[in-house]
């Protein structure tokens, strides 16, 4: 053999064997899985696994989706350069060509217009070091009110009643680890088993254990699956429903009298209010038989300990916030909160649903949880930002809002971040015509997505396997997502493109950030004292401990496992109860003749929110290549509309065209269609601009349609 030949023989062996290990966290869920991704170097090609590892929430395990993430990390289709429009097409730019187009095109229009006429759309996927630079890149960078994120159609229904009910707002009260040792658990629109799939072992081991698993839900889902009772409720329907168990809880003098008296205001309000109630009518007005509403208040009621999921079932309702408060006056009358194996869980969406709502994004909130309407609140973070309190904005709109005022023409510009508001909010169409009359618009993300195609600059970010940062997961831990892979093209990292836009704008000596941890630094200060306090953690803390719950107000604090123990944390200590309508002050779609079926819409297990990541995934997108509309057999029958062929869906708003799949297992006057597809099969189409006063959460689960077979 020659000498050259056998030179190529050793790289080539050497080659074969080069492996390189990343660990990083899934970039879907709210669980946050541990992951670890292991590349495979031969001389032609890389080769991809990804493996679980081991962490105190998902315990090692990983879902389809995250076995799967790094299929669309690595897509060819990842932009690699800054995307300029020019004629209606986009063409790669340098950094420095983006940035001073974006300096020259933001002054222009605040000049012309003021500071509040650009816009910050943000997410609840960045880390909460990129979350929070957002919120104090609207109000320090770009000195606008207007600042808000994707969470907003997500947790603010939950978050708005916990926050009125017990004074703050932690998705999870309790750790995760007391579920297996609950006596009875109810779980109120929630599909835990395809949308949080990793912790369904705790609800396992918790029915091994003997709990009576109550699922409330218009469709059988595999989560319901595993319930002793199913309730099959009517779409919005869930706030009467609520009452209807209260009203058991009450009559059978299930009720917890000294924790009432103790910890609770408002108890005999509701319970004069409950006294009105007929048990039949609420039967009719939900759907469900009265026995099997009197079953599930006496069990809840009975067992001497419980506790409460609602997910987005409940709370994607014009009617959501106070629908969830519902569900907590249950929680309230029984005394089954702030105790060991009894509390509370709104199951958070996504990766930082938690955390992206702590700091800043939201309109009318500073970091830690602080109001950016109270004097003190606004005092302390103008200190920590080093600006007079003066000049700090005020509270803005909700994200939607955010979009009508694009629509009426106040809000002439934009910087979103992470999200594809064309997909994902209400009346779809409505919000693309919006979106297009923006005088300029910067959208930041890894593909270009259906609202990227909309954008004057697409700036290209980083992944979850290149960037690293804090993420806040379902149980309220703050975890550290330590993520090296190496960055592709000249894509940056968010809080890095935050920081750059900020500089270019004459902000640079706010945002003098090198590393995600340096801003996480900012942040703990920025969080002391509020009620999301963060200024206990630290990034060695979260590495040896494998993430804190907060509160953790000092570094020598544990974290907060159990919250409420106590007491709740309102002024005076007491949680309060609220009386709760059967129907709702804003009414929602019923049917009608013209429009005589509910359709309510969620999730997939293989498909994340508008699908752009894992329809890029091969895997994925094999196991749902398309929407569909699940049927029961006999509506369709009734439309005739055969199984698996075209229906066209109309509301008031709009139409869609999906395909038909019959089931058994829906309710007969209900449909339902999953979000994660664009275009004309966007059930966003169909949903309607009505919001929830409190939270302005749009009514994601119930509209009106009809539906009419698609000739071939
Ligand atoms: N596979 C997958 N997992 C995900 C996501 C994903 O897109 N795909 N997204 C993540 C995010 S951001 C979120 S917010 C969560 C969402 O998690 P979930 O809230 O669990 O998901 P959904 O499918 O939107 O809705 C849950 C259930 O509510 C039911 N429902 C519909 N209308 C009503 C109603 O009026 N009352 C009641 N009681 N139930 C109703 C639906 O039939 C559905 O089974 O999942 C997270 N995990
Ligand atoms: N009909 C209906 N509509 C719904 C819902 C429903 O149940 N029914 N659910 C609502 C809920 S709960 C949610 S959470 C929203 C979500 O709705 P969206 O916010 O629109 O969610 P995504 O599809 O995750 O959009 C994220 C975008 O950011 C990009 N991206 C991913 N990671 C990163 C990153 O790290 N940085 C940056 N800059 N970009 C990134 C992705 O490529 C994608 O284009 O949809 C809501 N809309
Ligand atoms: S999607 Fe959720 S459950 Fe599945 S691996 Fe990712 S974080 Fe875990
Ligand atoms: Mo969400």
């Amino acid at each position: 053999m020659t000498e050259k030949l056998l030179r190529y023989f050793r790289t080539r062996q050497k080659e074969a064997e080069t492996e390189k290990l990343y660990d990083t966290q899934c970039p879907f869920c709210s669980m946050q899985c541990k992951m670890q991704l292991i590349e495979q170097s031969t001389v032609t090609r890389k080769k991809y696994q990804t493996v679980g590892k081991d962490n105190p929430t998902s315990e090692g395990r990983l879902c389809i989706k995250g076995l799967n993430a790094h299929q669309h990390a690595v897509h060819t289709d990842r932009i690699k350069h800054p995307l300029r429009k020019i004629n209606g097409e986009f063409h790669p730019i340098s950094w420095d060509e983006a940035y001073a187009l974006i300096s020259e095109k933001f002054a222009a229009i605040q000049t012309k217009h003021g500071k509040n006429a650009l816009s910050v759309y943000g997410s609840a996927t960045i880390t909460n070091e990129e979350a929070y630079l957002l919120g104090k890149f609207a109000r320090v960078g770009l000195e606008t009110k207007y600042i808000d994120y994707n969470g907003r159609l997500c947790m603010s229904a939950a978050a708005s009643a916990a926050a009125q009910t017990f004074g703050v707002d932690r998705g999870f009260t309790n750790t995760i680890s007391e579920i297996p040792h609950t006596r009875c658990i109810v779980l109120a629109g929630t599909n835990i088993a395809e949308c949080q799939p990793t912790i369904m072992p705790y609800f396992e081991r918790a029915k091994e254990n003997g709990a009576f698993i109550i699922a409330i839900d218009p469709r059988e889902t595999s989560t319901t699956k595993m319930a002793d009772l199913h309730l099959k409720v009517k779409p919005g329907m869930d706030s009467a429903l609520a009452n209807g168990l209260l009203k058991v809880i009450v009559d059978e003098n299930l009720i917890d009298e000294s924790f009432i008296e103790e910890r609770v205001n408002g108890f005999d309000e509701v319970k004069e209010h409950i006294a009105t109630l007929d048990l039949n009518e609420i039967a009719e007005q939900t759907g469900v038989p009265v026995e099997q509403i009197i079953k599930a208040g006496t069990v809840f009621g009975r067992e001497d300990s419980g506790m409460i999921f609602t997910a987005r079932g409940v709370e994607q309702q014009t009617d959501g916030s106070i629908s969830v408060r519902n569900f907590l006056n249950i929680l309230l009358a029984t005394g089954k909160i702030g105790k060991k194996n009894s509390g509370f869980g709104a199951v958070t969406g996504q990766g930082n649903g938690q955390g992206a709502r702590e700091h800043g994004q939201k309109a009318d909130q500073l970091p830690g949880y602080r109001s950016i309407e109270n004097e003190e609140h606004r005092k302390y973070i103008a200190d920590v930002w080093g600006i007079k309190e003066k000049d700090l904005p005020r509270k803005g709109v909700s994200a939607f809002e955010t979009i009508q005022k694009i629509d009426e023409g106040e809000i002439k510009g934009m910087f979103l971040m992470c999200s594809n508001p064309v997909v994902s909010n209400p009346s779809a169409e409505f919000v693309k015509k919006a979106l297009e009359k923006l005088d300029f618009f910067v959208v930041v993300d890894m593909f270009i997505s259906e609202t990227a195609r909309l954008a004057d600059l697409i700036l290209p970010t980083t992944s979850y396997l290149e960037t690293p940062g804090t993420m806040t997961n379902v149980e309220g831990r703050v975890t550290l997502r330590e993520a090296s892979f190496p960055v592709q093209g000249e894509a940056k990292h968010d809080w890095q493109i935050i920081c750059e836009v900020a500089q270019v704008l004459g902000k640079e000596k706010y945002f003098s950030f090198s590393s995600p941890e340096e801003v996480f630094n900012e942040l703990r200060i920025a969080s002391k004292g509020g009620k999301a306090d963060y200024s206990g953690i630290t990034y060695d803390r979260i590495r040896e401990k494998e993430g804190i719950l907060w509160p953790c107000p000092d570094e020598d604090h544990p974290g907060t496992e159990r919250l409420f123990e106590k007491e709740f944390a309102h002024d005076d200590g007491k949680a309060s109860m609220v009386v709760v309508p059967n129907t709702p002050e804003i009414p929602k779609d019923t049917p009608t003749v013209d429009f005589p079926l509910y359709l309510t819409t969620g999730r997939v297990m293989a498909h994340y929110l508008t699908g752009v990541q894992t329809r890029k995934s091969s895997t994925l997108a094999a196991h749902d290549f398309e929407s569909y509309m699940e049927i029961h057999p006999s509506t369709a029958e009734k439309y005739h509309i055969q199984d698996n062929t075209l229906v066209k869906i109309e509301s008031e708003r709009g139409s869609i065209v999906v395909r038909s799949k019959w089931s058994e297992t829906i309710r007969k006057d209900t449909v339902f269609v999953p979000f994660h597809w664009a275009d004309s099969q966007n059930v966003n189409r169909l949903v309607s601009k009505k919001l929830d006063p409190t939270c302005k959460m749009p009514g994601f689960k119930v509209s009106a349609v009809k539906l009419s077979p698609v000739a071939n």
